[in-house]
């Protein structure tokens, strides 16, 4: 037998150097499904593409709105040739056609689903309001998917340290059971808060090696 080939990870990636790659609204429009990938998702108005400009330093990178469902694409952001952050159409916005709904519901659980690259979760929920319906049923998912998950409470900035703290630690305490898979932190775009433990999740999921077979790495 030979020796495995040595895998070689790739670099930690330069957040800053994000740029915008390409919009899709269906699976087949994604770019290829190589490398790694990690996606943001969560409720509309959960705060993703602002968590994405906030972490990119780039105010301008991703489109942020005060009307709910703004953004109706897969949005891919490239950090280098291997590695990609995905702004998710936010799921849940009530005053958006039913059939619109329908459509977007399927293509995002067709994403979740096929994606390859896909490493790695960004749930994104107001931290005043955590937990919702949907949000649960995003985390199962994920879970009963074995996709690694991590939390983050956004909009920080609107509570007082005392009362976010006990949110992360009632959020912490749902996800105990899955504690291998699934982590959660408080996060602030308006303040730029959080961006180190944001960034020590993504740079393990997009350096990850672990799942690649040796013939997929250069
Ligand atoms: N105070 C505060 N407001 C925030 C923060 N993050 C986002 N917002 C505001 O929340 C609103 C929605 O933010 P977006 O980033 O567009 O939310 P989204 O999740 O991308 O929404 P969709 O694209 O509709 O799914 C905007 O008015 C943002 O300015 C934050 O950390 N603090
Ligand atoms: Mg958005």
């Amino acid at each position: 037998m030979n020796d495995p080939e040595p895998v070689i990870a790739p670099a930690a990636p330069n957040y800053r150097a994000a740029q915008y790659l390409t919009s899709a609204a269906k699976l087949p429009q994604c770019p290829p499904d190589t490398g790694w990938e990690v996606a943001f998702a969560g409720r509309s108005n959960a705060g993703k593409s602002s968590a994405i400009n906030s972490l990119t330093q780039n105010k301008k990178l991703a489109k942020t709105s005060k009307t709910p469902g703004r953004t109706q694409l897969i949005n891919f952001f490239e950090l280098s040739a291997k590695q990609r952050l995905v702004d998710l159409p936010g799921y849940g916005f009530a005053k958006v056609p039913l059939a619109v709904k329908q459509e977007w519901t399927k293509q995002l659980e067709n994403y979740l689903q096929k994606r390859q690259s896909l490493r790695g979760l960004i749930l994104l929920m107001d931290v005043r309001h955590p937990l919702q319906p949907f949000d649960r049923q995003m985390l199962d998912w994920a879970l009963s998917a074995s996709m690694p998950v991590h939390i983050l409470l956004t909009k920080a900035d609107k509570l007082k340290r005392g009362p976010a703290s006990a949110t992360l630690l009632q959020v912490r305490s749902h996800l105990q059971p899955h504690s291998e898979l699934a982590s959660a932190q408080l996060f602030s775009a308006l303040k730029h808060d959080g961006h180190e433990e944001l960034i020590a999740v993504l740079n393990a999921w997009l350096t990850d090696t672990s799942i690649l077979e040796a013939d997929e790495i250069e």
